[in-house]
């Protein structure tokens, strides 16, 4: 049984709006924040109670609350959450997530480490959002400043749904037990304590305070991409593999999809090695069916054939290279791209000018079981996935190594057991770690 009044909505479906601004502050009053909070807040934020109902059509615009453990403080919220990343916070973090170190990339706002609170708020349009945002603003008046906005949007068009650098987004993501209904074919199934505290198969469930059932942990990364940089990255090493099969713009199109281990279309390439067969990419149950195995005489501990040991998603959810799949080190993500196109100079010049990327969000009952495992342990670590006959090297997509260069196994699929090595397409520009409670903890002992 579980609350589903309770959740807040991004957490176990997300928001899944095609707008959604990310709104940092820090309190100046708490007596005045907890009381608007409680009057005039609380009945606006979205459940995933709401989220799901069919019959309830929820008009206007989508909120969702959280706060770093500097806010709970700031709001008199005292005692131990069991997280130690959260109680430090991202910044103190930064350098051992190999950002750059120090972090001098990083939105100065963010750096500050003044962050009390966030809000989600998420629309099919602007307008409802910016509405709800002056209603928000006007009530708490200066019991809050602001300290950093994002605006996160889908892609126009045919691009909805794909990230800037083109890849369809949003295909895995862990069924929660005692939530979800049905379980497609490769999807992991995981204990709710996986995501929610305070559940079964939380490691601190009991261990801590009793407010902090029915609620998860937030990270929050903005993200930046160098598009233009990845696309001509792409092309340059295009041309340098002898392919008369392909047009460089084809081996391009196979490289990235590769350092992925999916085709633009969402197409695994465990199942689709050579070309893509976008009829696999939009079919739910077959897009997400499979686990880097293969029979005999394929070795999954020397063959990068199909697909790279490094790639993003073999990174992330190692299935079968991990013989007991891990399921403690699982997120739910909620993030979406921010930023606008690529424009004609852009490309033209193969050179960013203008700042877009991806507000990673991540829902886990543990920061470091979860967003940081996968971030530090996985993709940082150039030995991940373990004991394999070639070392992987960094995930070729997010891993960082401070400012210095990545390399990566298996990317040249005429010579997979070559490494290749760039300067990350990815840079962070700083994040956040919150907490996003249950509804009854908002009131008590949040606002109370
Ligand atoms: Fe990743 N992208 O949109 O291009 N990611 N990700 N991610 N990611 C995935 O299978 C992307 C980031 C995971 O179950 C896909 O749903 C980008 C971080 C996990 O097999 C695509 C950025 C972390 C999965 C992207 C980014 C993760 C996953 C394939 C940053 C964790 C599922 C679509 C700019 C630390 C793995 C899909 C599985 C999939 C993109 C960041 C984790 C296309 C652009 C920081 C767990």
């Amino acid at each position: 049984f579980m609350p589903l009044h309770q959740i807040q909505g991004d957490i176990l479906i997300g928001m899944k709006k095609p707008k959604e601004l990310f709104f940092f502050y820090t309190i100046k009053d708490p007596r005045k924040f907890k009381q608007i909070l409680a009057k005039d807040i609380y009945p606006q934020i979205t459940t995933t109670a709401q989220l799901i109902c069919r019959t309830c059509p929820k008009t206007g615009a989508l909120l969702n609350v959280a706060w770093t453990s500097k806010g709970l403080k700031k709001l008199n919220v005292v005692g131990n959450t069991f997280d130690k990343f959260f109680s430090m916070g991202q910044v103190a973090d930064a350098s051992a997530l190999g950002d750059n170190d120090p972090p001098t990339n990083w939105v100065p706002a963010l750096l500050k480490d003044q962050t009390h609170g966030a809000f989600l708020i998420a629309s099919d349009e602007w307008a409802p959002v910016d509405d709800l945002l002056a209603q928000i603003r006007g009530w708490l008046g200066t019991s809050i400043v602001e300290v950093h906005r994002l605006k996160g949007a889908h892609r126009p068009g045919a691009f909805s749904g794909h990230e800037d650098f083109g890849y369809l987004d949003g295909i895995s993501q862990p069924a929660v037990g005692g939530f979800a209904t049905s379980i497609l074919p490769g999807q992991s199934l995981v204990l709710p304590g996986t995501i929610l505290t305070g559940e079964l198969g939380d490691p601190f469930a009991l261990s801590r305070p009793s407010w902090m059932r029915w609620g998860s942990f937030m990270v929050f990364r903005q993200l930046q991409q160098f598009v233009p940089e990845f696309d001509e990255h792409l092309l340059q090493m295009a041309s340098a593999i002898p392919d008369e099969t392909r047009t460089n713009q084809e081996r391009a199109e196979l490289l990235g999809a590769r350092m992925f281990s999916r085709w633009k279309s969402g197409t695994p390439l465990d199942l689709a090695p050579d070309y893509d067969v976008p009829a696999i990419g939009s079919d739910s149950r077959r897009n997400n069916d499979f686990d880097y195995s293969h029979p005999p005489p394929f070795n999954i501990v020397a063959d990068q054939s199909r697909c790279p040991f490094s790639s993003h998603i073999r990174k992330t959810r190692p299935r079968a290279d991990q013989a007991n799949v891990n399921i403690f080190n699982q997120i739910m993500r909620a993030g979406l791209p921010y930023g606008d196109e690529v424009t004609d100079a852009e490309r033209e010049n193969k050179t960013t000018t203008l700042e877009r990327g991806f507000a990673f969000v991540s829902y886990q009952s543990d920061i470091g079981l979860g967003f940081r495992f996968q971030q530090v342990i996985w993709a940082n670590d150039i030995y991940f996935p373990f004991l394999k006959a070639d070392t992987p090297g960094y995930d070729p997509i997010i891993g960082q190594n401070g400012a210095k260069l990545v390399f990566s196994s298996g990317i040249d699929y005429k010579h997979p057991d070559q490494n290749s090595a760039f300067m990350s397409f990815i840079l962070s520009r700083g994040g956040e770690y919150l907490y996003s409670p249950s509804m009854s903890a908002i009131l008590d002992p949040i606002a109370a």
